[in-house]
């Protein structure tokens, strides 16, 4: 990526909250991609935790221009907080529209005070969901729509849809379409005969709660195939301490045994 194509996504960010950065996958990578997802989801796999599930999925937390951005944005401690493979079959999609981060971020109802006045948070980026478009993302399959400049929207509740300004985006399979998570998306419908591929890898300022903790998830040859930068994608690099000093038994990297109820799995 270029200086300038990289500013240039940084403003539609600021602007639109979201931009597309294309040909991060080659035709080979998505086509292996949807094989894995076809073939975990006939043997009833869940599609979440995907880099533990095929190594091909690996690859979404280690390109470095998806990471300039990502970082420019979240910090450079921002942690990869899920990744989820999405097969829209024909006939599904459309429907509302949502903001992510409603079950454990900063868009959840419950964790909204009284002295919030009904407004969330949108003075900064605290998230980004990052859609990999396996299949092409075209008007008529399902590709994902968003409502851009949402993200400054203050009011946590979502108006029904179709919102003033939806619109869907078309992106070449390989490209990845990022939003800032308080956007509102969703998926649309796909009136073709095909399914639409993506895969979906949302990322968090590390000091906010993820929707899954990867640093207990992580396989550890996983993690070692990541590299050194792999313990910051998730999340390893910054851990609160769960035990007080004196809990812990060094000699065997556990807790002491009148503790050991407190034992992490
Ligand atoms: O399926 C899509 O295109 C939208 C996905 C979505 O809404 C989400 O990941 O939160």
């Amino acid at each position: 990526m270029t200086r300038d194509e990289f500013d240039e996504h940084v403003l539609r960010i600021q602007l639109d909250g979201y931009t597309i950065l294309p040909g991060l996958l080659t035709s080979d990578e998505c086509e292996q991609a949807r094989k894995e997802l076809n073939s975990l989801s006939e043997k009833n796999m869940w599609l979440g935790n995907l880099f533990n599930k095929g190594q091909i999925f690996e690859i979404v937390y280690q390109i470095p221009s998806l990471l300039e951005v990502v970082r420019y944005f979240l910090g450079q401690d921002a942690v990869l907080s899920g990744a989820y493979g999405s097969i829209l079959s024909s006939g599904a999609g459309g429907g509302g529209l949502h903001s992510d981060g409603s079950i454990t971020g900063p868009n959840r109802l419950d964790s909204l005070a009284p002295a919030d006045n009904n407004l969330r948070i949108t003075s900064h980026v605290l998230g980004f969901n990052v859609i990999f478009c396996i299949s092409d993302f075209t008007k008529t399959n399902g590709a994902t729509r968003v409502v851009p400049g949402s993200y400054k929207y203050q009011a946590l509740k979502v108006p029904p849809s179709p919102v003033y300004g939806e619109r869907i985006v078309e992106a070449e399979r390989g490209s990845a379409l990022i939003f800032n998570i308080n956007t509102w998306h969703g998926a649309s419908e796909n009136s073709t005969n095909e399914a639409r591929y993506a895969l979906f890898t949302p990322w968090r300022r590390q000091w906010l709660r993820s929707e899954s903790e990867l640093s207990r998830i992580v396989e550890p040859e996983v993690l070692d195939r990541a590299g050194e930068d792999g313990k910051r994608v998730f999340g390893l690099s910054a851990l609160s301490p769960y035990l007080d000093l004196s809990q812990w038994d060094r000699e065997n990297g556990c807790p002491k045994s009148e503790w050991s109820h407190l034992q992490r799995g």
